[in-house]
């Protein structure tokens, strides 16, 4: 069928699928106990025989992986082949200043560029089509996951990157750029830029919108589908387990496919961390089910869904998840960059005036995602030493940049004029609509 890019893998039936993830969760088992350290102990101190894991409902009694074991075993520590088998490397954002690595094989690489196919061709993209790919080129698994995705259809990609709006709206309307791939607010951020410039979707020839690594709703669905005349389709995923191609939804936008051969999903409560049965939200946990560079069991997404499997019209049979509605941590996605608080606080503790009471307001700009840091500082330097203070942010914005990938606006307060709490202080307030 034309418009299923891996029919036979897609539409399995579930006592296929069911011993096709059985098989592949024992070996993938019996390569993590053999071949990463940190796997060998933590099977050792919970008490596991992988031979014992006989049923997919076993996969319960398996102990988590979080994002803190990623960081603890930073860079190489999680790979289950040595470095000459790594062909790429990307990252993600951690907990502190350090990211968390990943890396692909050779054969990692092939499945990436399948399963990335596959939410293309269900989002509605064909070998006819040219690919404007506006995610940033870089360890961000966006740009070069959906480039390699896009190629390996046969359609023409062009690797545009992020930034310079305008200069993306020539480039659409010269080269007749067929499908968007970008993260929601860009894509409104575009709409509104063309707008401005007094241009319509009639000047463009876009016909659909490939949207992710951000939350977004149905509200923001219409507004990009009618102010760019597309069909506007959303997908998922996490550098950690993959990058995109987790996930995506098909022209019946009704939740997002799971690539279910190679991701084995359960939903969890994340206070009792007890599997919830389908149907009910909590924390997604993803265990990889073909990776070969670094898999990983049943790793904490924190990402809030729930799962469900209807008879999609699309043929597809693979399980849904419903779009992604929030996190069970502090992570915020800033126009599709994750940033942590705690992130923001290694950096002002390298610097000396800065005091330990800051807040970070989260808005949105237009479309955009804003962020801005109010922090307060030392008496004296609030109000004689002007031009100290902006030397000194000057030299924080410097380092959030280095350090977050974003560019917060920082906003020096005077000393006593943010709240004080008693218990956990509240350090974020994100007043964005999803
Ligand atoms: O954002 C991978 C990606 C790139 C997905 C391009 C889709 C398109 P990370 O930078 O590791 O990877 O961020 C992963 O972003 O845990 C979610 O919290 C969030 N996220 C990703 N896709 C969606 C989505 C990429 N469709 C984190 N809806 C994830 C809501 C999303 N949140």
């Amino acid at each position: 069928m034309k418009n299923i890019w891996q029919y036979e893998e897609e539409t399995m039936s579930l006592d296929d699928l069911k011993q096709f993830q059985l098989e592949r969760l024992q070996s993938t088992l019996n390569r993590v106990s053999e071949n990463v350290d940190f796997y060998k102990r933590k099977f050792k101190d919970a008490g596991i025989d992988v031979a014992k894991i006989k049923s997919l409902e076993d996969i319960k009694h398996l102990p988590f992986t979080t994002k803190q074991d990623l960081r603890d075993n930073y860079p190489y520590g999680m790979f289950a082949v040595p470095l000459k088998d790594i062909v790429r490397i990307h990252s993600s954002s951690g907990t502190t200043g350090k990211p968390t690595v990943v890396g692909y094989t050779k054969r990692d690489l092939e499945t990436w560029k399948n399963l990335v196919a596959r939410i293309m061709v269900a989002g509605g993209v064909s070998a006819n089509d040219i690919v404007h790919i506006a995610f940033s080129y870089g360890l961000f698994t966006g740009g070069f996951g959906l480039h390699y995705g896009a190629e390996h259809i046969g359609a023409s990609v062009i690797p545009v990157s992020s930034g310079n709006t305008k200069r993306q709206i020539m480039i659409m309307q010269d080269y007749r750029s067929s499908v968007l791939v970008c993260t929601p607010s860009y894509a409104l951020h575009i709409a509104e830029t063309l707008e401005n410039e007094g241009l319509s979707r009639n000047d463009i020839f876009l016909k659909y919108a490939l949207l992710g690594s951000e939350p977004w709703g149905e509200k923001i669905r219409s507004e990009i589908e009618n102010k760019l005349g597309v069909s506007a389709t959303d997908n998922y995923g996490l550098s950690e387990i993959i990058g995109p191609g987790v996930s995506g939804e098909c022209q019946c936008k009704n939740g997002l496919h799971i690539n279910e051969d190679h991701f084995y999903a359960e939903v969890i409560n994340p206070d009792t961390c007890e599997v919830l049965p389908e149907g009910e939200k909590g924390e997604l946990v993803l265990t990889t089910l073909t990776k070969e560079a670094m898999p990983l069991i049943r790793y904490r997404t924190r990402d809030i869904t729930r799962l469900f499997r209807d008879k999609c019209p699309c043929g597809r049979t693979f399980i849904k998840m419903e779009k992604p509605s929030g996190r069970t941590d502090d992570m915020l996605i800033i126009n599709g960059v994750n940033v942590f608080p705690s992130q923001v606080e290694e950096v002002f503790k390298e610097f000396d005036q800065a005091t330990p009471h800051y807040i970070i307001i989260v808005k949105k700009k237009g479309h955009l995602d804003m962020m801005e840091i109010q922090l307060e500082i030392s008496e004296n330097l609030f109000f004689d030493e002007m031009k100290k203070q902006r030397t000194l942010l000057e030299k924080m914005h410097e380092r959030m940049f280095s350090v977050l990938g974003i560019k917060p606006k920082i906003k020096f307060v005077e000393p006593k004029t943010i709240e004080r709490f008693e218990g956990k202080a509240k350090r974020v307030i994100d007043e964005r609509q999803f």
